[in-house]
């Protein structure tokens, strides 16, 4: 047998942010259609969409009509999955039946009223008001003292259910701390009372030496592939200096987050010349009103394209029974995603007419 090395050989990977384990694969690649690109076609959208309910001046599903904004739009999801007119309630069984009821606010955001955009095709400046956007409301929303999470996130692409192509965002703020973030707290915490220094900031110190999954870095963010990822393209872009919260960025810096969230999908897009689906969220402190050094604010995206543009990974199986796992070792997908142009391959193409 020949030796063993992770680039080759079936191993499992430690993430220490959540204390979860994956498989990694790597021989499995080898398959004869790695590399494959099957483009779809893609509609070009207008500017404005009379029936999109998000575009400014429109009137949404329940009857109220979008103000003419000019910017970033943020309102409370008419379907909302959390409200926060809910009657207190616990339900205790002995200790098998545990129910409690759950109070919170959901609200949509949009990015631009451009129908037509997506954040890698928006301006530095523009993506900074969405950056913006999330402060304020994570201010807003995790002052009230029934808020004890505020979870940003962006689910973008009809394959990761967005029900709209208006560029947008929701927020879901509530009670309980959900149980990713809380798994993070957890390990997060512990690394901090160990070692008086955040996991991320060292873990970025370290990758940032190493250099082999690494996509790029700006003066204040930096956009690696974990060495932890499970999604084919996983990516999560760190902040450079251990702020807890969005709200705690410089004006610098968040720009820096705004420049790293569009040059992460402009590469996204360049790979299969798409616009690539993912879901993406930031991960910051809890709004418990307690100090939280322990926290690193870092953006995570999930995108679940795998071998082309049509061609999905599923979470299935032995992922489900088992726990995840991946083909493509994640500094195979940091290489592919490394050397995509940082243009926008619309933009290329308008250029070369
Ligand atoms: P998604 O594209 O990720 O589904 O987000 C869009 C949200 O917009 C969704 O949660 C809300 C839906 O409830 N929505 C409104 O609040 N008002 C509307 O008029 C339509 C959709």
């Amino acid at each position: 047998m020949s030796q063993f090395n992770f680039e080759d050989h079936s191993h499992r990977r430690y993430n220490p942010l959540t204390g979860e384990w994956l498989q990694v694969s790597p021989h499995r690649a080898k398959r004869p259609w790695q590399g494959q690109q099957e483009k779809t076609a893609q509609a070009k959208r207008p500017a404005y969409d009379p029936s999109c309910y998000l575009c400014p001046g429109n009137t949404r599903a329940n009857g109220e009509v979008n103000p003419n904004y000019t910017g970033t739009y943020a309102f409370r999801n008419d379907f909302a999955a959390i409200t926060d007119d809910v009657p207190g309630g616990v339900m205790q069984e002995g200790e098998l039946f545990l129910a409690k009821s759950e109070r919170g606010i959901c609200k949509v955001i949009c990015f631009s009223p451009r129908h037509d955009l997506t954040i890698p095709e928006m301006e530095v400046e523009a993506i900074k008001e969405v950056v913006e956007l999330w402060k304020r409301e994570y201010l807003e929303l995790g002052s009230k003292d029934f808020i004890n999470h505020v979870q940003i996130f962006e689910n973008k692409g009809e394959v990761m259910g967005a029900s709209n192509p208006h560029p947008h965002g929701q927020i879901w703020a509530q009670e309980s701390v959900p149980d990713e973030p809380a798994k993070k707290q957890q390990h997060l915490s512990n690394y901090y009372q160990k070692h008086g220094r955040t996991l991320l900031q060292d873990y970025i110190e370290i990758e940032l030496q190493k250099g082999e999954r690494i996509l790029f870095e700006n003066e204040h963010f930096v956009a690696l592939v974990p060495f932890w990822a499970v999604w084919p393209f996983e990516a999560m872009i760190v902040a450079k200096r251990p702020v807890p919260s969005v709200d705690k960025l410089t004006e610098e810096e968040m720009l820096g987050l705004a420049d790293a969230y569009k040059q992460l999908t402009i590469r996204y897009d360049n790979l299969f010349e798409i616009s690539f689906p993912y879901s993406a969220g930031l991960h910051q402190a809890p709004t418990d009103g307690a100090e939280h050094p322990e926290w690193h604010l870092h953006m995570v995206f999930y995108p679940p394209l795998l071998r082309s543009a049509t061609v999905k990974k599923f979470m299935v199986g032995y992922e489900m029974l088992g726990n995840p796992q991946r083909d493509i070792t994640p500094e195979t997908a940091a290489a592919m995603l490394r050397k995509l142009p940082a243009v926008h391959y619309k933009q290329r193409d308008a250029e070369q007419g």
